[in-house]
């Protein structure tokens, strides 16, 4: 693990490097194209880079070359401030990317973990305040919901489950943007689920740009989302940009290439 910056950073923001196997990654929604690996480590580091200029002590977890899709480390925990919770993600090529994300959280939380037969992607779960949204996805099913749920409520947290068809995971349609807004594409998901939250549309003509990385007040933002980014500026956000658009190949956005925690 090499830190990018000088660990008294208020945030932490874990990544890990893109595997030379890249090109063999899991594609639910996308057609396989040719995946540029020299770009997307070029975007990954400026992605790693920006981090830092929002606040965040960015730390590399061990790589793991043999694990294609291991550079979206998102899927691997769900960190609060109180807990981190290791997940059983969906797809069984990825589920040996937990390890060395576990070694390097173990010292930062207490630790739970999902279990067989439940399986749970982080990217299926993004938190408003204390309420938890999680997704019910092909990779996320309701026993994994119902355990993160166990471990989650005695830290005063509630878990919703929302439905989400068309797209990967529950943070493709929706993410938060701060502890009472939400970006979300309202093809994907019900906009009902979030009842007392507020939303922020993504443009019709920008569907994947629902994906927004939140470091405390400040946001990370796909480059490839003009319209939409103008939707955040009008209700007074200004999110950092970046081109993400070589992993986006890969059905990636900016939020799965990091685990962002309070340090
Ligand atoms: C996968 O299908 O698992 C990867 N190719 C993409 C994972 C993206 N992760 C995320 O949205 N949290």
């Amino acid at each position: 693990m090499s830190p990018v910056a000088a660990p008294t950073a208020t945030y932490r923001a874990l990544t890990r490097a893109i595997s030379p196997r890249i090109v063999e990654c899991e594609l639910t929604h996308l057609e396989r194209l040719p995946i540029d690996v020299p770009n997307a480590r070029a975007q990954h580091a400026a992605y790693a880079r920006a981090l830092v200029s929002l606040g965040c002590a960015v730390e590399e977890v061990e790589p793991a070359p043999d694990h294609p899709d291991s550079v979206f480390i998102e899927d691997t925990a769900v960190v609060l401030d109180e807990i981190a919770v290791i997940t059983r993600p969906g797809a069984e090529s990825r589920r040996g990317e937990t390890a060395a994300v576990e070694r390097v959280l173990a010292p930062l939380r207490p630790l739970a973990h999902i279990r067989a037969p439940g399986t749970l992607d982080g990217g299926d779960v993004f938190v408003v305040g204390k309420r938890v949204f999680a997704g019910r996805t092909g990779r996320t099913n309701d026993e994994g919901i119902a355990q993160l749920r166990a471990a989650l409520a005695p830290h005063g947290y509630t878990v919703e489950a929302i439905d989400v068809t068309g797209c990967l995971h529950l943070k493709t349609a929706v993410t938060a943007v701060d502890d009472r807004t939400v970006l979300a594409n309202p093809q994907w998901i019900d906009l009902r689920a979030l009842a007392g939250v507020d939303v922020i549309e993504v443009d019709p003509a920008e569907p994947m740009g629902a994906n927004i990385v939140r470091v405390g007040e400040a946001l990370l933002y796909g480059a490839s989302y003009p319209r939409t980014r103008a939707r955040l500026e009008a209700r007074g956000h200004r999110p950092v940009c970046v081109d993400a658009s070589e992993l986006a190949k890969a059905e990636g956005a900016v939020t799965c290439c990091s685990l962002v925690l309070r340090a």
